[in-house]
């Protein structure tokens, strides 16, 4: 399932997760443009590096399964993330292609006939000239289908997503809506739209949509009667929409929303008009067992740890996340910044601005609805600098606003005093190493006392909420020593005891996010001195999820600070 809940009644939809065929380029015997012969079975969901022989496999792999449809409907395939260029076939044929593995995407397909038809998927994780967000780092950019699939068969005009705004105005919810129709025939055909939520129906009209278009029908839901959302009480409402073809029920998408609005007041960010505080940490989708594809246990694992941590934020560096798991955030309660897939990225790439520019549209685009979802951010660590570096910063804040006009925008740096955007984000989020590439456990305090003060007086980002986006320090699991230095568990313990302290309690701080979660695999193809095993080990919790000593300096500090915050 691509969510944690069922998103039809109406349209007939089935999941193409399970076994599928797979042969990876060094295993193929022959060499026409699509596979004869398969050499394994794998699993979909999975990344391709969990099958033995193959754990550091980058190329192109060929998976292949049989489906069927009744050929009364156009079929549509949705896939959750498959990293991350992909050429699709059915019955041989090229019917479409994508690219990055963090974002859902789908294909629509007409005319195919009553029965069962081959699909396959052509995928390539290399990184060159065609890949601009997928590129070697501190994280692994795996292969394979890693998220969960599904067919669908939908009507010639069908529902292709529904956008919904929770609004407070003197105490009253509102909830603007939008509901996007995809018309994949030729004709132009009328269709009417009913939306349900919390009790309440609205009517949003008729449209004519023309053939191999899309239309959009607005609304607003007023007279709510709902209770709010937040991390501590995420109560949640189905939301759904109906297609009508005269009296007939044809499609329908349900989605839920919470009743949330983010504000930001002077250097203060706003939950429903009450201060909140962001207090948790970076997260890769990553595990020891699973690779890049992590079942939906790990995460429900790894949120429920959360939460006994006394965290209620994840920064989902540095990609979307899949979607199961922003579900899991909206039902657990979580807050959650989220980003585009581009850390470090090259602006000069030749597929760089289209590459990253459809990504945010897909990220806003199909997670538009998440309450957990409180930031949209983009750009980690990219050229903050340079002239052209602030117009792309320009350009990117500005293209997420206009996608979404309803949460803050923002973009972690590292270019500190040199940063030549602060001005343009509604937030600004600085990662901060003090304590572990500079500076000592003992000038933490100091250090980023100076820093701000810098901040507030000399640069352009003066009086804006501060979010500091990344902090910690490295510690192999296991590594105990009674001399406590660098690399210790011991070290990383008194290292995120001392930074919570203070930045836990720093009146200009208003959001905290710990690099990192759990340990991450980096990229094999990277030679860095600081990265032993291929793992970046500044995790509070391994890459099998094992806990170092860190976990309970982290626990007390983040459950005084919600003690004394109140939330
Ligand atoms: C950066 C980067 C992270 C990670 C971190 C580190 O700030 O954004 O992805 O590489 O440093 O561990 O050094």
């Amino acid at each position: 399932m691509l969510r944690t809940f069922c998103q039809h009644h109406v349209r007939p939809s089935r999941s193409l997760d399970g076994c599928w065929s797979f042969v990876p380029d060094c295993e193929r015997t022959d060499n026409g443009a699509l596979p004869k012969k398969y050499t394994r079975e794998t699993l979909v969901p999975s990344a391709w590096e969990i099958l033995p022989g193959l754990e550091t496999f980058r190329g192109q792999g060929w998976m292949r399964r049989r489906f069927w449809c009744s050929g009364e409907r156009p079929v549509r395939l949705v896939f959750g993330g498959v990293v991350h260029t992909v050429s699709v076939f059915i019955d041989g044929k090229k019917v479409g292609k994508h690219y990055d593995g963090f974002v859902p995407w789908d294909l629509v397909v007409t005319g195919l006939s009553a029965g069962e038809h081959e699909l396959v998927l052509e995928i390539d994780n290399t990184f060159g000239k065609h890949s601009a967000l997928h590129v070697r780092g501190d994280h692994y950019s795996s292969g394979g289908i890693t998220r969960p699939a599904e067919l669908q068969e939908v009507p010639a005009v069908f529902i292709d997503k529904i956008f919904a705004t929770p609004k407070l105005a003197r105490g009253k919810w509102s909830l603007d809506v939008r509901v996007r129709l995809r018309n994949v025939g030729r004709k132009a055909l009328e269709r009417r739209v009913v939306v349900s939520v919390a009790g309440q129906t609205l009517d949003l009209g008729s449209a004519t949509v023309a053939g191999k278009s899309t239309h959009e029908l607005t609304g607003r839901v007023t007279k709510l009667k709902v209770k709010p959302w937040s991390a501590e009480k995420p109560k949640l409402y189905e939301i759904k929409a109906e297609l009508c073809d005269g009296d007939d029920v044809v499609d329908d998408l349900i989605d839920r929303v919470g009743f949330r609005q983010i504000t930001i007041k002077g250097a203060q960010l706003l939950l429903n008009g009450e201060p909140i505080r962001l207090r948790g940490y970076n997260r890769h989708e990553f595990h020891g067992h699973f690779g890049q594809s992590l079942p939906v246990e790990v995460m429900a694992g790894d949120v429920q740890m959360l939460k006994d941590l006394g965290c209620n934020f994840i920064r989902t560096s540095h990609y979307p996340n899949d979607m199961r798991m922003l579900d899991l955030a909206d039902e657990m309660g979580l807050y959650i910044w989220e980003e585009t897939n581009s850390t470090s990225v090259g602006f000069k790439h030749p597929k760089y601005t289209e590459q990253i520019t459809a990504c945010a549209e897909s990220m806003v685009g199909w997670h538009f609805n998440h309450p957990s979802i409180v930031i949209w951010a983009t750009l980690n660590e990219c050229d903050a600098k340079t002239k052209s570096g602030r117009k792309e910063h320009g350009r990117m804040l500005q293209l997420l606003r206009d996608l979404d006009g309803s949460r803050p925008v923002t973009y972690a740096s590292c270019a500190w005093k040199e940063d030549a955007c602060l001005d343009l984000p509604d937030i600004i989020s600085w990662n901060w190493y003090e304590g572990w590439y500079w500076g000592s456990i003992a000038s933490i305090q100091e250090g980023i006392d100076t820093f701000l003060a810098w901040q507030d007086r000399a640069s352009k980002g003066k009086g804006k909420p501060v979010i500091i986006s990344e902090f910690g320090a490295g510690a192999f699991y296991g590594y105990r020593a009674p001399t406590r230095i660098k690399w210790t568990e011991q070290y990383q313990a008194d290292a995120l005891d001392e930074l919570l302290r203070v930045y836990l309690n720093h009146p200009r701080i208003m959001g905290t996010a710990i690099w990192q979660f759990n340990d991450v695999r980096i990229s094999h193809e990277q030679d860095w001195g600081p990265r032993p095993r291929c793992i970046n080990n500044k995790g509070t919790v391994d890459e099998f999820r094992r806990r170092k000593l860190a976990y309970e300096s982290v626990k007390k500090r983040m459950h005084e600070a919600r003690k004394r915050f109140g939330r």
